[in-house]
């Protein structure tokens, strides 16, 4: 099995299915195509059905998009208990799940990853800080966030760390999220944040898979 991504220090989608597959404790290579490089459109074109990654490449088949991968690997490897045991938590976990794989554009687009107009490279996990945005929209986004983190947390997420609880595909969803909001020095109590969002986030940037990914991304600086 092979899990095709782009640059690890800072393709957000690409992080989200590596993480659901380390939870699996899958089996899988990954090959990293270093994007705005060279000749990354080709080598793109050449792997990729939509032109973007990250793709799955297995059983014979590609499966791309980061939402369809991880949800083929809840498929297949159902005692990771990938998405909530308890079927209210699982509907909205798949509710949120989706409104961040389809929304907050305007934090995407403000508080982007990879190389800026300028020519700065934004990373997920190096020591690099961005001033945080003005933008109305971001703050919207960020409002609506932390209203997610807090309710889903304050309804399920008693005793553990994460969104439901245990770790399950959102938290793989909303790590990039940590990652933009800590890059981009985000103050999250100006945006409704009683504490509950920042730990939570904490707990993603802490995860020990997520530690592994940083490794791997700065190793291959
Ligand atoms: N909805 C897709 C988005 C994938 C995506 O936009 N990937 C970026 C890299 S992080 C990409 O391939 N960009 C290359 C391009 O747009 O040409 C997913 O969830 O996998």
């Amino acid at each position: 099995m092979e899990l095709i991504l782009g640059n690890l220090e800072f393709s957000t989608w690409s992080l989200r299915p590596w993480l659901v597959l380390k939870r699996c404790g899958a089996d899988f290579t990954i090959t990293e195509i270093p994007l705005y490089g060279g000749d990354w459109k080709e080598r793109l074109a050449e792997v990729s059905p939509s032109g973007k990654v990250p793709l799955l490449k297995v059983d014979g088949e590609t499966i791309w998009d980061s939402l369809s991968i991880s949800v083929w690997a809840a498929e297949r490897y159902p005692d990771a208990k990938l998405w909530p045991a308890d079927a209210h938590a699982r509907w909205l976990a798949r509710s949120v799940t989706c409104e961040m794989h389809s929304g907050f554009a305007a934090l995407r687009t403000d508080c982007s990853m990879g190389p800026d107009a300028e020519g700065v490279i934004h990373t997920m996990v190096g020591p690099d800080r961005a001033p945080q945005p003005t933008d109305e929209a971001v703050a919207a986004d960020v409002r609506r966030l932390v209203q997610i983190f807090r309710e889903m947390r304050a309804r399920f997420g008693a005793g553990k760390p994460y969104l439901f609880g245990e770790w399950s595909i959102p938290d793989a969803f909303f790590t990039p999220v940590a990652t933009r909001f800590r890059h981009y020095q985000m103050d999250l109590a100006a945006h409704g944040d009683d504490g509950t969002a920042q730990a939570y986030c904490d707990a993603l940037l802490d995860q020990p898979d997520f530690h592994e990914w940083v490794r791997q991304a700065t190793a291959a600086r």
